[in-house]
């Protein structure tokens, strides 16, 4: 007799509505505004992962034949995902402000809705180049304190360095839709029940090894690392007659939100360092959509998250879309690659 599926009880299962005012009531973590900030989120997940899950049969494939701020070309599910979420978070009363990898400047709330408290900055649709071979992408999201004050927050109010964050999270749509999320008191996985129609708890209190064996990184990249990074890479290539005295094991999804997913599972370490060909951009990836909410969704996982150098949280922002290297994941492997960086930089 085959066993049958296990489905969620709805009775004993914990929907995200439910642990959020239990973070809400029961911990005082969060107040009512930041849960509905959260909850709106949540659901335009939903209905970006109902639009990147229909492929081919949405008819949102492809490019939208338009360029962002990072000189991207933009595919119609970039600009799909950013609407939605734009759309989902302008009338709620809880923000004061979005802004986003797809528009150069930040987004005002409309004057005929109400402001709140809290600036949203997030990636719509990470990892898009992804989509038109159906590749996990997802959707990052930061949420920062609007400053005391300020009526009309522009690009200065979000310059703040990701210690100032008070939730972090990502959404992954892969074989399932999941949305990952820190409120600053750990990091909890809920999986899209798409029958409820709801983000379920599967996991709570996610952390990520210590050590590890498994990195990401492109090598495609190696001929313009800087030092300190080739003698990191050739050590782990090296394998059991090496240094490390261990085989690893590398993987490279170039979706983000993919890679760190599979880490904050079961370990691994990611890293975009600085090259030749993107020195002057200072990375690759963005600090305040990308670096910030990963480094604090790392970190409150056990992890550790550094541009090379120094902490990625206390990193004090200089524009809206600052690149930066990124080195996360296992504490141990990121403090080694770290400590080669910093000896190389005395
Ligand atoms: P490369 C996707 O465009 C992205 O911003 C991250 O999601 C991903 O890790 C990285 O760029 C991939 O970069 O140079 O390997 O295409």
């Amino acid at each position: 007799m085959n066993a049958k599926p296990a489905k969620s009880d709805p009775i004993k299962s914990v929907s995200l509505t439910r642990f959020l005012i239990e973070e809400q009531r029961d911990k005082q973590h969060i107040n009512a505004d930041l849960r509905l900030l959260i909850e709106v989120v949540a659901r335009a997940c939903k209905s970006i992962s109902l639009a990147v899950g229909r492929g081919a049969l949405g008819g949102v494939l492809g490019s939208a034949g338009t360029e962002n701020i990072q000189g991207e070309v933009q595919k119609k599910l970039d600009v799909l995902s950013n609407d939605i979420l734009l759309e989902a978070n302008e009338w709620g009363g809880h923000l004061a402000a979005l802004a986003s990898e797809e528009m150069d400047d930040p987004h005002p709330i409309p004057h005929r809705y109400p402001k709140g408290e809290y600036l949203l900055v997030f990636d719509p649709l990470d990892g898009s180049s992804n989509i038109d071979v159906n590749i996990s992408v997802g959707t990052i999201f930061s949420v920062l304190r609007c400053p005391a004050g300020v009526q009309d927050p522009d690009e200065k109010a979000f310059l703040q360095p990701g210690t100032q964050q008070v939730a972090a999270g990502y959404a992954v749509y892969g074989s399932s839709t999941m949305l990952v999320l820190t409120l600053g008191d750990g990091v909890h996985a809920f999986t899209l029940d798409r029958e409820l129609g709801s983000f379920v708890l599967t996991q709570r209190n996610l952390r990520i090894a210590e050590d590890t064996r498994e990195f990401a990184i492109n090598m495609s990249n190696l001929r313009h690392w800087e030092a300190p990074m080739r003698r990191y890479i050739e050590e782990l290539l090296a394998g059991k007659t090496g240094p490390r005295g261990a085989d690893f094991n590398m993987r490279w999804v170039a979706s983000m939100v993919a890679d760190v997913h599979r880490i904050i599972c079961r370990g691994g370490t990611f890293i975009y360092p600085l090259d030749a060909k993107i020195k002057d951009k200072g990375g690759k990836l963005r600090l305040l959509y990308e670096a910030n909410p990963m480094a604090l969704i790392v970190e409150q996982a056990g992890g550790m998250a550094t541009n090379g150098l120094t902490r990625i949280l206390d990193i004090v922002p200089q524009s809206l879309h600052q690149r930066v290297p990124v080195f996360l994941g296992s504490k141990n492997e990121i403090e080694r690659v770290t400590a080669y960086h910093r000896e190389a930089a005395r």
